[in-house]
Parts: structure tokens; sequence; C-alpha cells
């Protein structure tokens, strides 16, 4: 009871500070992190070999290669999509534009800084030529410190964080094994977050919305991994992911402390993703554990695109577009359910509603 009364008054606080305007107050997004996010920064990365700068990449929507690891586009496009803005480019590409005198300003809409391929942890696949997401940050840092962003549209800007499954992912191979036990790995990798936050914050960033990582465990290029089933999900990685998650959302929970006059967004990931494969035809799915696009064992044992490589029939009906990736379609369903879904998919307020807030207003939870 006494809660409830609690609950109530912070409610009224929490719709006293917030004023939900008519006038929609984003205009821009930061993206930050890896493959689930990256549109195409590898691509202008010549030294960098996790690529996906080939067909069929980008077939079902974009009908050539952006170098986005899907079929078509990624939470962060579908995102702006239902706020209206386009789509943010890769840095470097936005870079090399106003390097070469075609355009003098950085997009209005924002800037994607995420590499495929990169983790939290500054050393992930970095002998692949990835751009860890320390360097992406310090990318952003330069635009801001440089006044090619303005600070008041920091302010008003979403920040978009998804990273870790690489460092999970790898913490598995059998070359090369982690001298950290597991509960250490993932309190390191948390540890970066925190400060990747504190440095936003610094940055001017108020409105960061942080992912969880999806079910990595399941995805088809377990089949690499000798100590992973085939017929069901690798547990002992997805162990790993639900602690990592855990501490991921205990961090954006105490933000508003820590970070005073920023909001945060903890987007539950893997329960989205875990709900649509408990369930698949009820979202269009007829298969959710093998890849669309690869080859070998759960199509996971060659990259899509590469030599030997098979494509399903109907992209739009598998989870797994390849050995890592989702589909367009599951990316499309995430992005529903991180926009308008509920406290079990987003909290503590959905990015509609997140986007919706106008500047000085600041968030009583
Ligand atoms: C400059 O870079 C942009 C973006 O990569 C490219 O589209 C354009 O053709 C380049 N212009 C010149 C003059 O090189
Ligand atoms: C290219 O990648 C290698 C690692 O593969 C790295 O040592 C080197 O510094 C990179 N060069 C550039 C120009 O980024
Ligand atoms: C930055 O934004 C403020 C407020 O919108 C505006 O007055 C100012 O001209 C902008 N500065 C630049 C360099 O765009
Ligand atoms: C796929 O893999 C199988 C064996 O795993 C091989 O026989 C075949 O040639 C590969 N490529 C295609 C296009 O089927
Ligand atoms: C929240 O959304 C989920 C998934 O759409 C649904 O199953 C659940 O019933 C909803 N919960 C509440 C409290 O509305
Ligand atoms: C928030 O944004 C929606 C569009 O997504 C807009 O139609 C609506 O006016 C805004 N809602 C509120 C409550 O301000």
């Amino acid at each position: 009871m006494k809660k409830m009364k609690l609950y109530a008054h912070l409610l009224i606080l929490l719709i006293f500070f917030l004023d939900l305007s008519s006038c929609r107050d984003v205009q821009s997004i930061f993206i930050f992190g890896d493959s689930v996010f990256d549109a195409g920064n590898n691509r202008f990365n010549k030294n960098c070999s996790v690529q996906a700068d080939f067909p069929p990449y980008g077939s079902t929507f974009f009908h050539h290669p952006t170098g986005r690891f899907t079929n078509g586009r990624t939470v962060a496009d579908f995102i702006s999509q239902f706020i209206g803005i386009g789509m943010q480019q890769p840095f470097l590409e936005a870079q090399i534009a106003v390097r070469n005198g075609s355009t003098k300003v950085y997009p209005p809409n924002g800037v994607n800084f995420a590499s495929a391929g990169s983790g939290v942890l500054p050393g992930t696949n970095k002998d692949w030529g990835v751009t860890p997401i320390q360097e992406q940050l310090r990318q952003f840092q330069t635009l801001v410190d440089q006044k090619w962003i303005n600070k008041s549209v920091v302010e008003r800007s979403l920040f978009f964080l998804e990273s870790g499954s690489n460092d999970i992912f790898n913490y598995f191979l059998p070359f090369d094994p982690p001298t950290l036990e597991p509960d250490a790995y993932v309190q390191a990798m948390i540890k970066e977050v925190s400060n990747l936050i504190d440095q936003l914050y610094k940055a001017g960033t108020r409105r960061i919305a942080v992912f969880s990582l999806g079910p990595v465990g399941c995805v088809p290029a377990r089949a690499f991994l000798h100590r992973a089933p085939i017929d069901r999900c690798f547990g002992m990685m997805n162990v790993m992911v639900k602690k990592y998650n855990k501490a991921l959302e205990n961090l954006v929970n105490n933000i508003p402390t820590t970070h005073p006059g920023a909001i945060a967004v903890y987007g539950a990931v893997y329960d989205t993703v875990q709900h649509f494969r408990a369930i698949p035809t009820r979202y269009g799915f007829s298969d959710v554990s093998s890849a669309c696009c690869g080859n070998g064992t759960l199509g996971g044992q060659v990259q899509c695109g590469k030599e030997g490589y098979k494509i399903c029939q109907n992209p739009e009906r598998y989870l797994f577009w390849d050995y890592f990736h989702p589909t367009q379609h599951t990316y499309k369903l995430i992005s529903k359910a991180l926009w308008s879904g509920n406290k079990s998919r987003i909290r503590p307020i959905n990015l509609k509603t997140l986007a919706n807030l106008t500047q000085n207003h600041k968030v009583i939870t």
C-alpha cells in the first residue's frame, strides 16, 4: 500500500516534469557499438577484415551491399524511420565528404560510429582492424571539441549504445584461452561501459539508450565452437550474456543518480528475441535456429557471400540472416518492441516516449 502510494507520487512527478508536447524534439541519433549497428564504417576502413560490403548483404531492402551485416535495415535505421529522420551515415563516410569538400557540415540527423567486430574491451578483435568503442567515442568527442557538432544538439540527441557480444563470443574461442574467470570478465566489460557513459555525459549527452545483448549463445556461428551443442543454444554462453545484461541494467538504473539530468533507458533485447524464438509462427518465422545465408552446420560455418555460401528462399522468415546476425525482419520486430513496447521490453520508458521528451524538462523516476 505504502509502495503503491509512493509509486503514484512518482508517477505524478514524472508526468509533471515531462512536457509531452506536440513538437518532437529529437532530430539526431549518435550510434556506438558493433555489427548490430554498423551501417558501413568498416567498409570505409580498408584495413579492417570484418566486412559485409559484398552481395547478398543488403539485398532485401537496399538491393546492394551497404556494409550493414544484414539483408536490410538495422534497429538504428528503423528507429530513425519511426522518429521521422533519415538513416545515419557511417562516420567515416561523413568524414570523407567533409574532408574532400563535398559538404561543409556533418549530417544534422546524427552520425553512426559503430564498427562490426568491436567489443567493449579495447582488445577485442583488434587484430582484424575493427574500431574499438573507446575509439568511436574519441571520434565523437573530436567532432564536439572541434565544434562540428553543436553542444545544444548533443543535449537534445539520442545516444544508442550496444556492444559486448563479440567479447563474450571470443571468450569461448578455443585458441587464446581467457585468463579471467567469467564473472571477472563480465565485470571488466561493465567497467568499460561505465567509463563510456561517464565520457558521454561529460560530452553533454542527456538521453542514452543502452541495449542488452541478444541470446549470443544461439547464433549459428556457435558451430565453430567445439564445446557448443548444435541442437540447442550454448547455455554457458547465454549464462554469461545474462550476467552482463543484469549488470548493465543496474548500471542504467543508476544513471539518473550518478549523472544528474540524464535519462537512460535499458532495452531488453534478450527477452524480446527469446520471446520470438518461443512462439516463432506468431512472428512470421519458419526457422529461428539456422542462418538464411551461409553453409555448413546451422549455415553458421561460412560467412554469407563467401565462397560456397547458399541463400534461403525467403530471408524474412528466418530469425538469422548470417552466422552471427539477425534478418531485417527480426530487427524490425525488435525495433517495434523498443519503440513502443511496455516495461517487459524497454524501461523505465520506451523510445517513443524518450524521443518525445522536450528539452529543459528533467525526468524524475
Ligand atoms: C567526397 O566523398 C563523398 C563521400 O564518400 C563522395 O560521395 C564524393 O564523391 C567525394 N567527392 C569528391 C569530390 O571526391
Ligand atoms: C591496420 O591494422 C593493423 C592490425 O591488423 C594495425 O596494427 C595497424 O595500425 C592498422 N593501420 C591503420 C592505418 O589503421
Ligand atoms: C548552436 O545552437 C544554438 C541554439 O540552437 C544556436 O544559437 C547556435 O547558432 C548554434 N551554433 C552553431 C555553430 O551551429
Ligand atoms: C556447402 O557445403 C557443403 C558441405 O558442407 C558442400 O558440399 C557444398 O559444396 C557447399 N556449397 C554449396 C553451394 O552447397
Ligand atoms: C507487455 O508486452 C508483452 C509483449 O508484448 C505482453 O506479453 C505483456 O502482456 C505486456 N504486459 C503488460 C503488463 O502490459
Ligand atoms: C510523440 O510522438 C508522436 C509520434 O510518434 C506524436 O504523434 C505525438 O504527438 C507525441 N506524443 C505526445 C504525447 O506528445
